[in-house]
């Protein structure tokens, strides 16, 4: 944990945004994966841990922002947890951890929240329907209505990085190099993928964090989510290996690298990773506050479609072609997206409210629409950058037969590209004054 101090102040800071009424932050409860006694690794909220840093399950944290006191809710250890679990801190403890000024039931809670009007009670959006449903009950609403007022404030909070939140994250990102360079150096023609994330799993969990998200290790690299680990790796295919860590303080890293099963790239495969380098290498040298996150997906794309033009698999003025969306046929996800104590920063405030404003607008072309930030980078901001280039030959198909974008895509060439499945290279950055800081070591490409 950091210091209680630490918590005061951001309970103080988003507090003083928020007008009148109640603030309630829930925490996470244990969630049963095929019984209710058989739980999934405990993940607790980021908005809580944020708020407090308490990293235990049945938990809430309530500010009453007429008097201005922090609350911490929950049951008091009992002997029965004492016999399964062994010593546990009390609530008080808990709370003097995270400078919280006083500890409550659950039916205090359930007691502050009936007295207070509804309309009140500030709390976000819950992704969880055990939370939603508790939340119901306590405010005997069937419709739940978030706060946006709250919203916004942890999204002012949470957006700019404090000194030791990126220490955090880098330390997440030095075992996340170990996980990637244990698969660069032991992906062998015959192995399974899962001989390779298994490992990659087992490490994400030998410094008291986890994986930040479910581990991508795939020769199918098209497929952007693909969670599936029963391939054999074969001799000319390409791994793409897309997992991170979090630090033991739930920090995220989500790195991405894509190796040759053999020794090397054949030399289809080099002129591909050079593009998508290309485009990595521009969007990093463009990575400055002020700049537009849309605008910097936009430069890596151009990069990408003077790349492929120059292959011959497009055709046309490739500035034309990116402003057609023509290039998104290889590159149909966003540069990027904000990282912290989630690996997609605060998705579950909202994505437009935390990527896009007033100002900047989500655009609803192909691949564009994809791209989760795209407003104006500020100092402070932490983000991913990962431009790919993947051969979907369902959607290449697709687009060939409805003629789509056949003045910028030369579809005769890009048939020999139907098994190539697809490289992505990604890596984290904080924004700084000057421009940008690659956090965490070096990674190898
Ligand atoms: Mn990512």
């Amino acid at each position: 944990m950091f210091s209680a101090s630490t918590y005061q102040e951001r309970r103080k800071k988003i507090a003083s945004s928020v007008e009148n009424g109640f603030v309630l932050i829930m925490g996470n409860e244990e969630s049963p994966k095929n019984y209710h006694d058989n739980v999934y690794n405990f993940r607790q909220d980021s908005n809580f841990l944020y708020c407090c840093g308490i990293d235990k399950p049945g938990l809430h944290l309530g500010i009453d922002l007429n008097s201005g006191l922090s609350t911490l809710y929950g049951a008091e250890i009992t002997i029965d947890h004492i016999v399964w679990m062994g010593e546990q801190p009390s609530l008080r403890e808990l709370a003097d951890q995270a400078g919280i000024d006083q500890v409550g039931s659950p039916k205090d809670l359930v007691k502050k929240l009936r007295e207070t009007a509804v309309d009140l009670v500030h709390f976000l959006p819950p992704y969880r329907s055990l939370n939603a449903n508790k939340l119901k009950e306590w405010l005997q609403l069937s419709e739940l209505q978030p706060s946006n007022e709250l919203i916004k404030s942890v999204i002012a909070c949470r957006s700019y990085k404090e000194e030791q939140e990126f220490v955090e994250m880098e330390k997440a990102l030095e075992l996340t190099r170990e996980m990637h360079h244990y698969v660069r150096d032991h992906a062998k023609p015959g192995m399974k993928e899962s001989e390779l994330s298994g490992v990659v799993a087992g490490l994400a969990q030998t410094q008291g964090g986890d994986l930040a998200y479910p581990v991508i290790l795939t020769v199918n690299g098209q497929i952007l989510h693909n969670h599936y680990h029963g391939n054999i790796l074969k001799s000319g295919q390409l791994i793409l290996g897309d997992f991170g860590c979090e630090s033991a303080m739930r920090y995220a890293a989500d790195i991405t690298r894509t190796w040759p099963v053999d020794d090397s790239l054949t030399s289809q495969q080099k002129a591909i990773y050079q593009i998508v380098g290309d485009a990595h290498t521009a969007a990093v040298n463009a990575l400055a506050p002020g700049r537009a996150y849309r605008d910097i997906h936009l430069l890596s794309s151009l990069v990408i479609a003077n790349g492929l033009t120059e292959l011959g698999l497009m055709k046309g003025d490739p500035a034309e072609a990116v402003k057609a969306g023509a290039h998104a046929l290889f590159f149909p996800h966003g540069l990027g997206h904000m990282i912290g104590l989630d690996v997609h920063d605060m998705e579950d405030l909202g994505e437009d409210l935390v990527g896009y404003n007033d100002e900047i607008k989500r655009s609803e072309q192909f691949g564009l629409r994809s791209l989760r930030l795209g407003r104006k980078l500020e100092t402070g901001m932490a983000l991913t950058v990962e431009p790919g280039i993947y051969f979907i030959p369902q959607l290449m198909d697709q687009w060939e037969t409805e003629g789509k974008h056949k003045d910028f895509i030369n579809y005769a060439d890009c048939k020999a590209f139907r098994n190539f499945s697809g490289i992505r290279l990604e890596d984290n950055y904080a924004i700084t004054e000057k421009g940008s800081r690659l956090l965490g070591p070096v990674i190898s490409k």
